[in-house]
C-alpha cells in the first residue's frame, strides 16, 4: 500500500486522538523511525495492523474503521490529486470512472501501485451495480470512499453489500442507490 493512504490514517488519528496516540500506534506497529512518503510502498500488514489496533481502541468493528478511515481518505486524496477530481462533474460519472480514469490516472502517477479491479455499471438513472475484487479485500474501505464522494457531492448514497469477498466470493457486489441533494 502506498504510504499517501498510511498519511490519511496518520492524520485522520491525529486529529480524533491526538499525536501521542498515533506515536504509540507507530511503535507497536510499525519499525522503528518509521516515516510514511506518499509515493512509497510499505507492507499491507501493516496497514491492517493499525487499522485492527484502531479498532480495538475505539471499540468498535474493524469493518466501521475501515469504512470511516474510506470515507475520509476520499477528501484527503482528493485534495492531493485535484486534476483528478476535476474531470468530474458529478457523483454518477465519478463512480462510473473510478476504473477507467481514477485508477487508471493513479497508475500513472505512482510507480506500481497496488489497485483494486472496480466494475461499475448504471443500471439506471440513480443506480450503480459496482463489482470489487482485490487481494486486499478492503472493500468495506471502498464503501466509505463511496459514501466520501457522496458528501463531496452532497448525494445521499446507499449501499447495499449484496455479496463480498469476505464471504468466499470472488468479488464483491456493492448496489449503490443515490440521488437528491
Ligand atoms: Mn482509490 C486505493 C477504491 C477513489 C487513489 N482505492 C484504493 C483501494 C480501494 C479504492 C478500495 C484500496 C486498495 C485495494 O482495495 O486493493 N478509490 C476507490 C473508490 C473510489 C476511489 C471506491 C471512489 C469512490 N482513489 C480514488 C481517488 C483517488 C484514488 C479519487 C485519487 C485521487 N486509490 C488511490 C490510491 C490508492 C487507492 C493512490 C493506493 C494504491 C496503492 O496503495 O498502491
Ligand atoms: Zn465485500
Amino acid at each position: 500500500m502506498k504510504g499517501v493512504v498510511f498519511r490519511g490514517l496518520e492524520e485522520l488519528v491525529i486529529k480524533n486522538q491526538g499525536m501521542s496516540a498515533w506515536e504509540a500506534l507507530l511503535d507497536k506497529h510499525a519499525p522503528q523511525n518509521r516515516v510514511y512518503v506518499s509515493a512509497q510502498s510499505y507492507p499491507d500488514e501493516e496497514l491492517f495492523a493499525l487499522a485492527n489496533e484502531v479498532a480495538e481502541i475505539l471499540d468498535k468493528p474493524l469493518t466501521d474503521v475501515l469504512r470511516l478511515f474510506g470515507e475520509y481518505l476520499f477528501g484527503y486524496l482528493t485534495e492531493r490529486h485535484q486534476g483528478i477530481l476535476q474531470q468530474f462533474s458529478d457523483f454518477q460519472s465519478l463512480i462510473l470512472g473510478i476504473d477507467s480514469v481514477i485508477h487508471t490516472e493513479v497508475a500513472k502517477l505512482y510507480h506500481e501501485p497496488n489497485l483494486p479491479t472496480i466494475n461499475s455499471q448504471q443500471l439506471e438513472d440513480g443506480r450503480i451495480l459496482l463489482r470489487y475484487s482485490s487481494r486486499r479485500k478492503l472493500c468495506f474501505c471502498a464503501e466509505g470512499l463511496i459514501y466520501g464522494a457522496g458528501a463531496h457531492y452532497g448525494v445521499k448514497t446507499k449501499i447495499e453489500h449484496m455479496q463480498c469477498m469476505h464471504d468466499g466470493y470472488e468479488q464483491c457486489h456493492l448496489l449503490l442507490t443515490f440521488g437528491g441533494n
